[in-house]
């Protein structure tokens, strides 16, 4: 242990982010963190109405002579690629939970994204003015949803059911809130003594358990210093074996200066952080700048702003690495927005345009020498459209910079139905991403459920005869064919065989034969593309003269026609294989569910690496998985998620079927 100790100015800037479950309370602690920090705020207060987060925040800070940035995260599901970028260049995260052990399995995502980011984390209880558990219990229900071992840092003291105070577990000091204000130091009360001492113990187990030195020295019975368990405290938390938890209440303003002060002494700075995602301290501040863009957004006049951390050396206004310009540099304090002409190693700030970026950008190296997680796969599509094709180019252009902006957004079009589909990651985030769309470009946009893939076959083999003979004026067209059209397994698809003997069609006109048999494969009779039909040519006739590739194409074409008329019809429809993934005790509710959407349940089991999920799997037909996810969210707390893929062709469901007749017959 190196025993470096933290002091005012040492540290660059760091940053944290703030993340959880949504409506915990992130945004209104970042605010009173801010507050706290002598950052004025533009809105009339800390307290602001809530308002559901679809973006982070960047706020730049100075703590106690500290530089902090910290990235406000959008709490919902649907933006957690917003989370995972943000913990990708932050120092540390601060879990923002709810008092609440029923809601504790909401925090499940941000663990996983921090595990999968290996970001050191606090576990900030909010709300503590509502807890109405014993702490313990509702430690046990957050343990369970993480493989990061909690450690109380701070132990609850209750009065009358109401949290009033807490003692600190490393220095055993006792703090009584007051509204708004930091908090009384008080003697331990003995009501809680014991406990107290319980807690204390436990403490300097977890930190003895990772470090054999501190272990001897407990076991030997010898005494540990405050300054010692500290000491252990940061470089565990860095090291990501342990997460701290406190508790307190952004609305009356308790407990956020012990936050601060734990993030001041125990946040690692950009140059650990950097360390641990394998940036080598190349040359200090002199060394070429290096930066990450984590975010991108188009905002009003201020044009395209990327959003980096820079993880080394000083990143100067106008500097350019060969590949992309600087053309400002901003940081956000509060309301205001502040140029700057250069940005330090650690420091979190807005760069002017730097064309190309998207989020994960390097500056300063090469592309995709920094790890950043890649989007999630979208769950909810919807086809778009602007009435007007003038506006067409301008739909394009604005497309383009929101999938710049959003990687969880994604655009496609479907060659088989013509539709053009924007998909994301639910309801809110297309809504979100529409509005941009209208209020933003101020382009008209309709949507319309995507359009279903779908097919027809065949039921019955059916013979057919078909000529074509036409004489006007000098070339006459003459063509016979005898064919036959058989339904073959499913996924077998098209083929084609020529049983023709003794030259009674030419070898010449076979294959336009072929050919034409495929195309006439293109569209069936029930209006899509029809798949799974062998067609065999038996028999025909020909001309000497009038003969040609055409006329068999012609006479072929016409043939296969009638043939599939006659041969049953049948439309078939996608089925897709889903996995569903949502917390156990919604399994029962998720198979209702696929049942009820006509899905067959192939069998469930644990999530791996997710204990207490499971996943089930099922199929199901295509035109269900499109509102899947919101009737998924529905049922499971707002936890569940699926993936899918195709998996085959079946017959259409006959209310589906009766509605393409419908529709081909109005
Ligand atoms: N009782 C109580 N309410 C709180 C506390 N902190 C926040 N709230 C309330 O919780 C609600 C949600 O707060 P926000 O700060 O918007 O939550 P958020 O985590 O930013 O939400 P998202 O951005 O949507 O994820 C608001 O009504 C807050 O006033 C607290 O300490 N105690
Ligand atoms: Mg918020």
């Amino acid at each position: 242990m190196s025993g470096n100790g933290t002091h005012a100015g040492l540290h660059g800037p760091r940053a944290a982010a703030l993340i959880g479950p949504y409506g915990g309370g992130k945004t209104t602690l970042c605010d009173m963190l801010l507050e706290m920090a002598g950052t004025k705020l533009g809105h009339g207060g800390p307290v602001r109405p809530p308002q559901p987060g679809t973006d982070t925040r960047l706020v730049n800070c100075t703590y106690l002579k500290d530089s902090w940035a910290l990235l406000d995260c959008p709490g919902s599901i649907e933006f957690q690629a917003e989370t995972a970028a943000a913990l990708t260049v932050a120092d540390i995260a601060v879990v923002v939970a709810d008092p609440d052990p029923a809601r504790a399995m909401a925090l499940r995502p941000a663990f996983a994204a921090l595990e999968a980011a290996g970001t050191p984390f606090i576990l900030f209880i909010n709300k503590a003015d509502t807890l109405e558990v014993p702490p313990a219990e509702l430690i046990a229900a957050l343990q369970a949803e993480t493989s990061t071992k909690l450690v109380l840092r701070q132990l609850p003291v209750l009065e009358r059911g109401k949290m009033v105070g807490f003692v600190d577990l490393v220095s055993e000091r006792a703090y009584r809130y007051r509204e708004r204000r930091p908090s009384d130091v008080v003697a331990v009360p003995s009501a809680v003594a014991d406990e107290e001492h319980a807690a204390h113990d436990a403490l300097v187990d977890t930190l003895a358990d990772r470090d054999d030195a501190l272990l001897e020295k407990v076991i030997g019975g010898e005494e540990v210093t405050v300054a010692e368990l500290f000491a252990h405290l940061r470089h565990d938390l860095a090291e990501g074996t342990l997460a701290e938890v406190m508790f307190g209440s952004a609305t009356h303003g308790n407990g956020l200066q012990r936050l601060w002060k734990a993030l001041r002494h125990d946040a690692p700075d950009a140059t650990g952080t950097a360390a641990r995602h394998g940036i080598a301290p190349e040359g200090g501040p002199l060394a070429p700048p290096l930066a990450q863009v984590f975010k991108v957004s188009y905002a009003g006049q201020s044009g395209k702003l990327a959003y980096a951390r820079v993880w080394r050396g000083k990143l100067s206004d106008g500097a350019s690495d060969g590949q992309m310009r600087v053309s400002g540099i901003l940081a956000f304090t509060g309301n205001e927005t502040q140029k700057l002409t250069h940005a330090m190693a650690g420091g979190v700030v807005a760069l002017g345009r730097l064309d190309g970026a998207i989020p994960g950008t390097v500056f300063g190296g090469a592309q995709g020498s920094l790890a950043f997680p890649a989007a999630p796969p979208p769950v909810y599509a919807l086809a778009i459209a602007v009435p007007d094709h003038k506006d067409d180019v301008r739909l394009s252009t604005a497309l383009a910079k929101l999938l710049e902006e959003d990687p969880a957004l994604s655009m496609t079009r479907d060659a088989e139905t013509g539709d053009t589909l924007l998909a994301g990651q639910g309801e809110t985030h297309l809504a979100r991403a529409l509005e941009r769309l209208t209020k933003g470009w101020g382009l008209n946009v309709s949507t319309t459920r995507p359009k279903l893939r779908l097919k027809e076959t065949i039921r019955v083999a059916v013979h057919e005869h078909s000529r074509l003979k036409h004489q006007t004026g000098g070339h006459g067209q003459y063509a016979d064919v005898t064919l036959e059209v058989i339904p073959r397994p499913r996924g077998e698809g098209f083929a084609f065989t020529d049983r023709v003997t003794g030259g009674a069609v030419p070898r010449q006109y076979i294959p336009a034969v072929a050919a034409a048999a495929e195309e006439a494969m293109t569209k069936g009779p029930l209006g899509y593309p029809v798949v799974d039909v062998a067609v065999t040519l038996h028999d025909g006739g020909f001309h000497a003269v009038d003969s040609s590739d055409m006329a068999f194409r012609t006479a072929t074409r016409n043939g296969i026609a009638e043939a599939l008329l006659k041969a049953g019809p049948v439309l078939l429809e996608p089925v897709h294989r889903v996995t569903v993934s949502a917390p156990n005790v919604f399994t029962a509710a998720v198979q209702r569910l696929l049942s009820a959407k006509h899905g067959h349940i192939l069998g469930y089991g644990e999530k791996p690496g997710w204990p207490g999920w499971d996943e089930t799997r099922a199929l199901l037909p295509e035109a269900e998985t499109h509102r899947l996810i919101i009737d998924l969210r529905a049922q499971t707390a707002g936890l569940g998620g699926f993936v899918h893929e195709f998996d085959h062709l079946a017959e259409a469901a006959a209310h589906l079927s009766e509605r393409v007749a419908r529709q081909a017959a109005g």
